[in-house]
């Protein structure tokens, strides 16, 4: 049964779309007008969450929001999200559970979202005035580039991309690591259109000594100091000038939502997606490598060297994360399932290697001991996910449990134990494993 609390929201988002944000942001924008009483709309829309009139709305001192609404256990659902697990609402961070990665290319709505500051605010953002800056100590040219200018002057591409956070599988390190808890879903393959970065960088001179590029934003950080940078990380020259690296302006044909950084993002594939800035104003290209808020300290960093599990390791011992680690995860079926033994069972999901391809996966259905080989289709395009797909057979009935495992194109192979503890917890690429019922 839907939990009424969320039906209530969807409700007020249908009902006045423009005054969704309070609650999408943390609740914490003004749900009432600036003159100090609701609007007949939002006061409708309020009720209607609520379920009741509000007899004394108009004494309601502006900027409260009823305790009813704000005071809750019950997790909010982020408009246009549905069925994605919130990790936290300020900033706003929601994995996708596995069964709903099945479609080759990851709808909109069941796109993690991963912010460290606050969007900005969605009527603040006109596509007609915005515009890109490139400079840097290492730039010949600093050039200003309005959306239009980008999408006339350069060619467009559409690539599909996969886009994992460095932190994906962090809930399950040991001892365990600060951050969001992600289990497996920070992961998402869309289909970005943009130009090549390589491209604008090459108009505006890319200076013989460039090392580096960094990102800035226009979210806003969490302590709503303008003077802060949320999060400016960024990419050696290598990775910047690659084919599929991307100033996108839309995500599976549609212009990119406000949380995946309308209008204007980088999208860098199979590299950390914080390198993948969103609500994109500037590119820096850099003489040194960038030193932006979040490159520096323990931040997207592991050890140079592995180190046991709980060591405190000085930040001159961290190295910056580049490509992402082989991985796998089964999108069908759902974990949990009760499987008819007499039934063959089709079983499917995705494979991505960060730079590389995935070569060969595997599934086992007896804890690791015996692996199937899976049907494993190329990739659409580099750095796009592959699907895989096998069919498994069950001896007798009982509890199984499926494993999955990939190899890619250098021979690396997923572990099937969480390998490499790191301070921050990064990097999981364990075996995604499901429970199966055999009656
Ligand atoms: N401007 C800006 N860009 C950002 C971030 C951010 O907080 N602000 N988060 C980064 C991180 S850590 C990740 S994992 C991806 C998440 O992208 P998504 O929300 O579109 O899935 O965006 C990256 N780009
Ligand atoms: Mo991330």
């Amino acid at each position: 049964m839907k939990n009424p609390q969320q039906r209530g929201i969807h409700e007020l988002y249908a009902q006045d779309p423009e005054r969704a944000d309070w609650l999408v942001w943390g609740r914490q924008v003004d749900p009432i007008t600036r003159r100090g009483f609701l609007t007949k709309t939002s006061l409708l829309a309020m009720s209607a969450v609520l379920g009741s009139a509000i007899p004394f709305a108009e004494q309601m001192p502006a900027g409260l929001i009823p305790v009813a609404l704000a005071d809750t256990n019950e997790p909010f659902t982020i408009p246009g999200k549905e069925g994605l697990i919130i990790l936290s609402d300020k900033p706003i961070n929601a994995e996708t559970p596995a069964h709903l990665l099945d479609d080759d290319i990851t709808p909109i709505n069941r796109f993690f979202v991963r912010n460290n500051g606050i969007p900005p605010v969605l009527e603040t953002i006109d596509p007609n005035t915005w515009t890109l800056e490139i400079a840097g100590e290492s730039c010949e040219k600093p050039t200003t580039f309005t959306l239009a200018q980008l999408k006339q002057q350069f060619k467009n591409y559409t690539y599909q991309l996969q886009l994992e956070c460095a932190g994906n599988g962090r809930s399950e390190f040991n001892p365990p690591a600060d951050g969001n808890q992600w289990s497996v879903g920070a992961i998402g393959c869309g289909q970005w259109t943009g130009i090549r970065l390589k491209e604008v960088l090459e108009a505006c001179g890319i200076k013989a000594d460039a090392v580096y590029i960094g990102y800035y934003g226009a979210d806003i950080h969490l302590s709503g100091d303008p003077t802060k940078v949320v999060i400016s990380r960024g990419v050696p020259m290598s990775k910047a000038l690659e084919d599929e690296t991307l100033i996108a302006w839309a995500m599976n044909g549609e212009d990119l939502p406000l949380l995946h950084g309308y209008p204007l993002r980088l999208v860098c594939g199979g590299w950390p997606a914080s390198t993948a800035g969103k609500w994109l104003k500037r590119i820096v290209i850099r003489n040194k490598v960038h030193d932006g808020a979040h490159m520096e300290g323990q931040s997207y960093r592991t050890p140079c060297h592995p180190v046991a599990p709980g060591t405190k390791v000085p930040d001159e011992d961290m190295c910056i994360i580049e490509s992402m680690p082989v991985k796998s995860i089964i999108t069908f079926p759902k974990s949990g399932i009760v499987h008819e033994r007499s039934q063959p069972l089709a079983i499917r999901g995705h494979a991505w290697a960060g730079d590389f391809e995935v070569k060969e996966v595997y599934v086992s259905n007896n804890f690791g001991t015996k692996w199937q080989p899976a049907e494993l289709k190329p990739p659409v395009n580099r750095l796009a996910w592959q699907r895989w797909q096998a069919t498994l057979e069950f001896p007798q009935e009982g509890y199984y449990e499926i494993w999955v495992r990939a190899v890619d194109t250098q021979g690396n192979s997923q572990p099937m134990l969480v390998p490499n503890w790191n301070p921050k917890g990064y990097l999981n690429n364990a075996t995604h494993r499901i429970a199966i019922q055999v009656v």
